[in-house]
This record gives structure tokens, C-alpha cells and sequence, in this order.
């Protein structure tokens, strides 16, 4: 899938170092494996519809100040998406607006690509749709099929057989076992399985959390001939299989938001595991989740604040005229990536306010130091920031779990204060946050 122009990113003097990451795995703050120096990492992407809310943005912000983190530190990085363009609550969607599926994932997605490029997020090295692999994750299952890790369902209203993971035999005859991701007891798994996209009452099953894998046709719905029937993939199998094609197996990251912990990202490593005998990833990393109007921001309930109107200036509203993109990055910063918080529609302001208080600041900096080089003998030199020292400080914060919040408050106090080189730290905020002043 084609996608959006990477922004800019300035060259900082020294290097940072490799951020400490919170592992929902292990629970504990980790370095996670950076194999070959090259830090690799998979982040679940859109379902593309109600693209974007800012809870999406959250989500892939968290991950785009984290690779500018390994970049400082002179690590190179590989990032791959996917794209769930053919999954039930898209289809959903599609039947009760009247619109072809294919049509509202197309638009939707460019509508992403856009808002994307608008928030200069960095785009994925590979970024790849469920459509476009139909038959390499046909084949995944088929050979999950051949291991004894997954077994057929009969099905009422559909001519072959849907096909589940068998999830009490790969946690005793393969690498996994359930649990190795997601720290929850089986009620709360059983719970999130209901909620998020599962099916634990449907009879036929060996256990109720096995997920499926493969769908079998149903009348009206998209569907492929494949070597496991006529039918579409289960959810967890696609991204087993576009993470492990373009990353290899045992990679850096998996990310995503919370919401995806369980089931979602416990049983994509269960497949990619099951498949290679390998782990899935050294690290799972998720964003906190984003309310707004006292509920998490979700398209099922639609209490959603969408990027594109917040650029556009017409979000419900909104007032100020059209949204500057930093103002956006700096409303979803001034919250760490794993804090749950809601959206206030006052955010927005108080965020473009601090902007205008940074480039206020670097205005004067500037205007100070184009008077010290002028007089270079009476100037109060040593009362400014040292614009090395801070960017060791923002350095430290990020190295930090990626510290978002103190880095901004270090440059609040920095661009108060004064600064003796001002362009070197607004270059930090651009290269570090993508906060351009
Ligand atoms: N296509 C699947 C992943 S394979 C999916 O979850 N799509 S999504 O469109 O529902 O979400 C896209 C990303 O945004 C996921 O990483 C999800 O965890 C994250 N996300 C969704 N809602 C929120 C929210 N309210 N706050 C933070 N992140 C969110
Ligand atoms: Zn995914």
C-alpha cells in the first residue's frame, strides 16, 4: 500500500541513547533486543473506518516518537503496519451506510495517509492491507491446520467449515503459552474476548477463547478460494502474518493501544510462534486509551474528535480557526503514552497556547543572541539555558520510557528562560517530538 512522505527530521549534535520501554509482557522497563542494530517494529494499524480519531493519533504517536528515539541514538529503524481492510465491524459499517466495503476502506485510508503526513508522523517502511496477502495468510492457517495447532468448526448457514486455534494445545506443544503476553486471569481474558472481536459462546469450540482463523463464506459476504475453502481471515492470523513477513520473527516491538493486549496481541504471537517455533517480538508496547465525554474514544460508541476536522477547523465547536499540527502533537505529548486520559475540547487551546509561548521564546532567544554577537562583551550570557544541557535533559526523559511530559516541561522552562543557542533546541523539539516551531 502506497504511503505518506516522511517529514523532516534535523541532525542534533552527539547521540541519545536506546530508550528504556515498558514491556507488558514482563511488566518491567526493558531495552529490548535491537538485532543487527536495527530496531524492528510492527504496529497494528487502522481498520479503516472513523479514520482518524485522536485516539488513533495517540496510538501512532507514541510509536513515532519512539522511533525518533532510536534514530537519535543512531539506530536505524524498520517499521511496518497493516491494514484490517476486510474484518466484520468494517463490513458493518459498509452494509448500513449503503456503501461498497472496498470503496469506504479506500477512502478511509487516504483519509489516514493524509492526516498522517499533516501530523508528520513517520510513515512504515512496509504498510501492507489484509487484501493484499489473502494468500499467504490462507496458507498460514493451512499449515496451522497441517501442525494440529487449529481444527474446522461446522457451520450453519455456510457451505465449508470455519477454522479456530486451538489454544489448550499450542500453550502444551508449541513455544507458547496463553499468558505469555497478556497479564490477565482467565476471566478478565474471557471478558475482553466477549468485548473485543471474539466469539467465547460459540458452540463447537474446544475452548471458548480459541480464535478464529479462517472464516468460511457466508451469503452476501466478501470471500477468497483458498487451500482451507472459500471464505476470509480471522483477525489476530493477519497480523502473524504481515509482522513475521516483513520483520522476521523475534523483532523489537509489537505496539499498540491497550485495548489490543488481550485478545488481539496475545494470539497474533500465538499463531507467529505456533508457525515458527520462534517468539513474535522482545517487547509489547501499548498506548494508554483516549476518552472523551467520559468514555474510551471508540467508533462503536462515536464519541469520536477526528483529526482531519481539527486541521480543518471544524470540529464541533471548535473554535481559533484551523488547528496547527504541532498543537495537535503537543495536546497528545502533554500525556505519557501509557497514562489513560481524556480528550477536554479546552486541550487544544491550552497546547496552541504553549506553542505560541515556545516560538515566542525562540523569537527572543534569538533576538538576545543576535545582540550578544553584536556586543559579544555585556551580555548576560550565563542567566540562559545552555542549549546543549537541554537537550541532554530532553535526551534523558526520552531514554526514559519515552517521557513526554517532562520533556515539555523542560522546554517551557528552557524557552522562558532564554537560551544560548535557540535554533540547536528548537531543532530538538522538531527532531525529537515533531514539534516544529
Ligand atoms: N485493525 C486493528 C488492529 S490490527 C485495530 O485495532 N484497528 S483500530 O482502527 O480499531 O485501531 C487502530 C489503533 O488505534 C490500534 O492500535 C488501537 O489500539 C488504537 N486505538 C483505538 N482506539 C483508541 C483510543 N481510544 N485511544 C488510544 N488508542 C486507540
Ligand atoms: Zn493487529
Amino acid at each position: 500500500m502506497r504511503t505518506w512522505t516522511p517529514p523532516e527530521i534535523p541532525e542534533l549534535p552527539g547521540t541519545g541513547t536506546a530508550p528504556k520501554l515498558f514491556n507488558t509482557a514482563t511488566g518491567r522497563l526493558e531495552h529490548p533486543a535491537i538485532p543487527e542494530g536495527r530496531a524492528l517494529l510492527y504496529v497494528c494499524g487502522i481498520t479503516p473506518y472513523d479514520a482518524t480519531h485522536l485516539g488513533h493519533a495517540f496510538t501512532y504517536l507514541a510509536f513515532d516518537i519512539m522511533q525518533r528515539a532510536w534514530r537519535d541514538a543512531g539506530i536505524e529503524t524498520v517499521y511496518a503496519q497493516n491494514i484490517t481492510d476486510i474484518d466484520d465491524p468494517l463490513l458493518e459499517r459498509a452494509h448500513d451506510t449503503g456503501v461498497d466495503w472496498r470503496d469506504l476502506a479506500d477512502g478511509q485510508i487516504g483519509l489516514f495517509r493524509s492526516d498522517m503526513f499533516r501530523l508528520g508522523m513517520i510513515p512504515p517502511d512496509h504498510y501492507v492491507a489484509v487484501t493484499e496477502r489473502i494468500d499467504e495468510i490462507a496458507a498460514a492457517v493451512r499449515d496451522l491446520l497441517d501442525r494440529g495447532f487449529a481444527y474446522r468448526v461446522p457451520t450453519e448457514g455456510a457451505a465449508g467449515e470455519d477454522v479456530y486455534f486451538d489454544v489448550q494445545g499450542a500453550s502444551r506443544d508449541s513455544q507458547w503459552r496463553l499468558g505469555d503476553v497478556a497479564p490477565y486471569d482467565r476471566a478478565t481474558m474471557l471478558e475482553f474476548s466477549a468485548e473485543r472481536g471474539g466469539d467465547p459462546d460459540r458452540s463447537g469450540k474446544r475452548d471458548p477463547l480459541d480464535p478464529l482463523l479462517w472464516r468460511a463464506a457466508r451469503e452476501g459476504e466478501p470471500s477468497w478460494e483458498s487451500p482451507v475453502g472459500v471464505g476470509r481471515p480471522g483477525w489476530h492470523v493477519e497480523c502473524s502474518v504481515i509482522a513475521t513477513e516483513a520483520l522476521g520473527g523475534a523483532f523489537t516491538v509489537q505496539g499498540g493501544g491497550t485495548d489490543l493486549v488481550f485478545p488481539h496481541h496475545e494470539f497474533t504471537a500465538a499463531h507467529a510462534t505456533a508457525l515458527s517455533g520462534t517468539p513474535l517480538a522482545h517487547a509489547y508496547s501499548h498506548a494508554g486509551l483516549v476518552g472523551y465525554h467520559g468514555h474510551k474514544m471508540s467508533k462503536s460508541r462515536g464519541n469520536l474528535v477526528f483529526v482531519s476536522k481539527l486541521l480543518n477547523g471544524t470540529h464541533p465547536g471548535q473554535t481559533g480557526g484551523p488547528a496547527d499540527p504541532s498543537a495537535i502533537r503537543l495536546g497528545l505529548l502533554a500525556h505519557h503514552y501509557r497514562s489513560e486520559w481524556e480528550w477536554q475540547d479546552a486541550d487544544l487551546e491550552t497546547a496552541a497556547r504553549r506553542l505560541e509561548a515556545w516560538r515566542t521564546g525562540l523569537e527572543r532567544s534569538e533576538a538576545a543572541r543576535a545582540r550578544d554577537l553584536a556586543a559579544p562583551d555585556d551580555a548576560p550570557r550565563e542567566e540562559r539555558a545552555s542549549a546543549l544541557g537541554v537537550i541532554q535533559q530532553l535526551r534523558a526523559a526520552l531514554a526514559n520510557d519515552l517521557d513526554t511530559p517532562v520533556m515539555l516541561a523542560i522546554l517551557d522552562a528552557a524557552f522562558d528562560r532564554g537560551i544560548d543557542q535557540p535554533r540547536l533546541v528548537a531543532d530538538a523539539a522538531h527532531a525529537l517530538l515533531g514539534v516544529r516551531l
